[in-house]
């Protein structure tokens, strides 16, 4: 008969045997005995300050890892402030569990203070979300929960924790550490696919989605050096194969290398591992038609549920990334694409090698290019959403594996948490957090949580003044017609000094080496806050030449 604990002891020793080693929080009076039995759990607890900081640190510790992110918030606000994480995990197939605090049991029912449905106010945003309400079921629905939150299609959890149930007592077993099942191909899956490929004259690879691991990765090089195939990454899993390899052939991002989808259109075989083709990858679906692709499409995917949901599959192999290509690594032989793979290969070097010039003194593609040379193999990149973080996109070159942490989602506001989280999970690597003006401010309080706890993240603002993204979109559709997107910054280097960071001020592309340098050496949080001219909108046009075409457009109509 396994000893008597109190709810909160077995939550926490059940985290600790599901191998669980950080989490992330915003404290709450509804959770004071979770908090208190995490104390001596061994489990680095990172105090946030804003639960839309703390859910995306989690989910960026599903990213870096593959198993869950766990994040602790207080009930209603702290609840509904986590879910811009929530969304996150959810588009970019993340596992993470959020665990939320809840009115007394006796006081349910009666929108007491703070009182929510989770089920109910996060049925769309999580993959299951449920209430306990007896500490003797914490084994069960927590190991259930990370079962949910990685098998199949990984996504977040929600877990709704009674305030007064914490403190009532159970004698239960712990439940063992989850492994996900991993679905692996049949044999006829196997022998269709070495068909396909040996019919195929211009096959593609396509990498995406997530439930990726080293080994995986590792396989996909080899399979793809020895059969010499060319490999393509989908929107913002550009890490899922290293840049350098002479079969990339580009990712498929927004505004992605016109070759790669001149490529695409005329394949004889496209073979999509993991990743779902969402709207960004595939260029606002008409990369492929729905819902038969005009070529041969291979769709792998560890959830069946994905297998034909938009795209009708010539054959459908529900496998885990790793399983299928452990299948077919003695599978094809080297077929007539060579030159096909030699000639993508170049086009995506041609694409990505030199960032043209634009207005300004601060030529933000030539910072790119110097941190690209610059950054070992296993930096982390992470980024939110925003023009800026196209520089990166197309002119880094991902190399390590999980090195890019970005929202598929497009959400703002990611790259500062994801970089605290990344930067206290790998102390030893360089963690650079590219963000936006607008876009770090709607999550850089939690460059305060780097100074608290000691995390020498390296935070780069591209401060254009403007919305950016909007903006061009706003002269496309309404030429010199500004609404809603001008802003007014603070000094940003100023900015992390007061937050007891360090921080420099970039006017010149020859300032930011120096810049950076001093920053990395100086072991503390720090901002480098470069001005961009907000002419250079993207790395080929400027705002001028958008709002110009956009007039001409209108007249010829
Ligand atoms: C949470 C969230 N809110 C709003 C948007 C819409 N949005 C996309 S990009 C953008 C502007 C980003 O501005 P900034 O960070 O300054 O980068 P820039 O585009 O200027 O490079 C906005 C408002 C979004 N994607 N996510």
């Amino acid at each position: 008969m396994a000893k008597a604990r109190t709810a909160a002891r077995i939550l926490v020793d059940q985290l600790v045997a599901q191998g669980v080693t950080h989490a992330s929080c915003v404290p709450g009076e509804s959770y004071l005995s979770v908090l208190d039995a995490l104390i001596d759990s061994g489990i680095d607890l990172i105090t946030c300050r804003a639960e839309g900081g703390a859910a995306m640190m989690a989910e960026a510790h599903g990213k870096l890892t593959g198993r869950p992110g766990i994040c602790f918030v207080t009930r209603g606000p702290g609840a509904t402030n986590a879910g811009p994480g929530l969304h996150i995990a959810m588009q970019d197939s993340t596992p993470m569990i959020l665990f939320v605090g809840q009115v007394e049991r006796a006081f349910r029912h009666r929108e007491a203070f703070q009182e929510l449905d989770y089920p109910q106010a996060f049925a769309g945003l999580a993959k299951w979300a449920v209430e306990i309400d007896d500490p003797a079921r914490i084994p069960e629905l927590l190991a259930r929960a990370f079962r949910v939150a990685m098998q199949g299609r990984p996504g977040p959890v929600v877990i709704a924790l009674p305030e007064d149930m914490l403190d009532d007592t159970a004698s239960v077993a712990d439940a063992p550490r989850v492994i996900p099942a991993a679905p692996a191909p049949l044999p006829e899956d196997i022998a269709a696919f070495g068909e396909l490929l040996a019919r195929a004259k211009r096959p593609l690879v396509i990498a995406g989605g997530s439930r990726w691991t080293p080994e995986a990765r590792k396989a996909l090089i080899g399979w793809a050096e020895q059969l010499n195939l060319p490999v393509a990454a989908a929107f913002r899993r550009a890490a899922l194969f290293p840049a350098t390899n002479r079969q990339f052939a580009g990712d498929l991002g927004i505004g992605p290398n016109p070759v790669l989808e001149e490529y695409i259109g005329n394949s004889d075989l496209v073979v999509l591992i993991g990743g779902r083709m969402s709207e960004i990858a595939s260029n606002a679906y008409s990369l492929f038609d729905i819902p038969c692709p005009r070529q041969p499409f291979v769709h792998v995917h560890p959830d069946p549920a994905e297998l034909g949901r938009v795209y009708q599959p010539t054959l459908a192999v529900n496998a885990t990334p790793g399983a299928f290509l452990q299948a077919v690594a003695q599978v094809g032989t080297t077929g007539a694409w060579g030159e096909a793979r030699a000639a993508l290969n170049a086009a995506y070097r041609a694409w990505s090698d030199d960032p043209a010039p634009l207005p300004g003194s601060f030529q933000y593609g030539e910072v790119v290019a110097w941190l690209r040379e610059r950054l070992p193999d296993d930096a982390v990149i992470c980024n939110g959403a925003g023009n800026f973080a196209g520089w990166i996109h197309r002119y880094y070159r991902f190399r390590g594996f999980a090195t890019q942490l970005a929202p598929t989602s497009g959400s703002m506001g990611y790259g500062v948490p994801a970089g605290v989280f990344a930067k206290r999970y790998h102390p030893e690597r360089i963690v650079v957090t590219v963000a936006g003006d607008g876009d770090f401010l709607m999550n850089g309080q939690e460059f305060a949580t780097a100074v608290h706890h000691g995390i020498p993240l390296i935070v780069v603002v591209v401060d254009n003044g403007i919305y950016g993204t909007i903006r061009m979109h706003q002269e496309r559709m309404f030429p010199g017609r500004v609404s809603a997107t001008s802003l007014t910054n603070p000094d940003f280097a100023a900015l992390a000094r007061a937050f007891g960071g360090h921080g420099e001020t970039v006017e010149t592309t020859a300032q930011f080496a120096p810049a950076f340098e001093r920053a990395l050496a100086t072991g503390l949080p720090a901002i480098i806050h470069c001005r961009l001219d907000s002419q250079a909108i993207t790395p080929t046009a400027t705002l001028d030449q958008i709002r110009e075409a956009a007039r001409k457009k209108q007249e010829t109509i």
